[in-house]
């Protein structure tokens, strides 16, 4: 399989989690793109971003929530708990949910990144505060969340989230009003997959 990918994306940096967490790295051919420019890209994706996987018959996946539950079922893994209406808070719904607050985060906050790349006279001030109050607002939230201590797909989006904000925003200094977030962060990152995965290059 293919996985288009650049080392700086927090939603490739998910996959490429789960590939690592799951032993999948024999199976899977990490293929670092420029999103804007690779035809090999938008041959498979239409909406040409990344992660993209292409699969042995040819066929694509797009998305990294998708990406992600293939994978997890590729490899037998538990980064997405199974259906059960008595877990409803603390199973599928609790770890799809955060995975949706983290890729908010990672939304807004490349959003933010390619906004500020623009000409200064045709960046809006006002979608770059906007970007900047969705970051803060959910990020406290975060701060009140509960974690697993199993990680599952909603803890890999918050922390490459976070990665993300580190790298590329890091004049936000998120850490400054959010202690316990913070607190579970620096465990997390030190996961081997996360260490592996550090966005080093340019988007
Ligand atoms: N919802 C998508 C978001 C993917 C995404 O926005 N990727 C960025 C890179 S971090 C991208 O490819 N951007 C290129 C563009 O928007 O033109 C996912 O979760 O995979």
């Amino acid at each position: 399989m293919k996985l288009y990918m650049s080392p700086a994306s927090p939603f490739a940096r998910k996959a490429r989690i789960v590939v690592r967490e799951l032993d999948l790295a024999r199976l899977v051919e990490e293929i670092p793109v420029n999103p804007a420019t690779s035809e090999e890209l938008h041959r498979v994706n239409p909406l040409r971003k990344i992660p993209a996987l292409v699969l042995g018959d040819g066929s694509a996946l797009i998305d990294s929530p998708v990406i992600c539950e293939y994978l997890n079922e590729l490899g037998g893994g538990k980064f997405f708990p199974g259906m059960s209406i008595w877990r409803e808070v603390s199973g599928r719904w609790r770890a799809l949910g955060l995975q949706a607050l983290g890729d908010g985060i990672a939304e807004a906050a490349v959003a933010r990144v390619y906004e500020s790349r623009r000409p200064e006279n045709e960046q809006s001030k006002d979608m770059l505060a906007k970007y900047l109050a969705q970051i803060a607002r959910a990020l406290d939230a975060l701060e009140r969340a509960k974690f697993a201590k199993d990680p599952t797909i909603g803890e890999i989006a918050v922390a490459c989230a976070l990665g993300y904000l580190d790298f590329r925003l890091p004049e936000l200094n998120w850490r400054e009003t959010r202690p316990q977030l913070a607190a579970w962060y620096e465990t997390f990152a030190k996961y081997p997959s996360m260490q592996s995965t550090w966005p080093a290059n340019l988007a």
